[in-house]
């Protein structure tokens, strides 16, 4: 018998969301019950486009906008065949961050509209389910000061927040909203029930093209 292919889990949302922590948990959980698992994270940052993108984010580099949007791009492409590969051997791949915030975080800039911002990703690994945890500026804030790097502003997160409502829209994508002031360990029994419904679908199904 064939192998079953692995699900492209996706989580998105604002700064201090709680992203990174329920990646975390849901592969440690997937892991413990048997399931090949394994997080990935973009930007990439120990490539050598991530490491521009990097750069860029610590204020340690200017890069004309455009420019930036595009090497976001090529670190998520240049990561495409890895991701292909783990994932037709059967490993879920739990991704934090993907195109989603590409196009948000760019189009949140003056002068960018969506549809622009999305071309690059076209065609990129489809994921089978993308979580998004929300949580309202004003509970961002009480998360914590925002940290020194680029974006990281409360006004610039918000705009991010109606970017990211915006493709919400897009009826191509399973979109799954998940309230993020929840306690983490509610956040995570809520990310665990989709996962584990997903995985079991999409194991049978083609993995798609996104936004084609
Ligand atoms: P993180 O490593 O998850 O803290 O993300 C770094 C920052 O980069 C965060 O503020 C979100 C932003 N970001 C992530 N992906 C993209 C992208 O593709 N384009 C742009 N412009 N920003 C992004």
């Amino acid at each position: 018998m064939a192998c079953k292919r692995g699900a492209l889990i996706v989580l998105e949302g604002v700064d201090k969301a709680g992203k990174t922590t329920q990646c975390k948990k849901l592969v440690q959980l997937l892991q413990q019950s048997g399931r090949p698992a394994e997080m990935m994270r973009f930007p990439e940052r120990t490539t050598t486009i991530g490491q521009l993108v990097g750069a860029y984010l610590e204020n340690k580099s200017d890069l004309e906008d455009h420019t930036v949007h595009l090497l976001f791009s090529a670190n998520r492409w240049e990561l495409v065949p890895l991701m292909k590969k783990k994932l037709e051997q059967g490993t879920t791949l739990v991704v934090d961050r993907y195109a989603f915030s590409g196009v948000a975080f760019t189009s949140a800039k003056p002068g960018f509209s969506l549809d622009w911002c999305m071309k690059p990703d076209v065609g990129l690994p489809k994921p089978d389910l993308v979580i998004f945890l929300k949580l309202s500026p004003a509970e961002a804030a009480l998360r914590g000061q925002f940290g020194e790097e680029r974006y990281e502003t409360s006004v610039f997160q918000q705009a991010v927040q109606q970017k990211f409502e915006e493709l919400f829209k897009d009826p191509s994508v399973n979109w799954q909203v998940i309230d993020a002031s929840q306690s983490v360990q509610a956040v995570h029994e809520n990310i665990t029930i989709l996962s584990q419904k997903i995985i079991n679908t999409a194991q049978d199904l083609p993995l798609g093209e996104l936004w084609k």
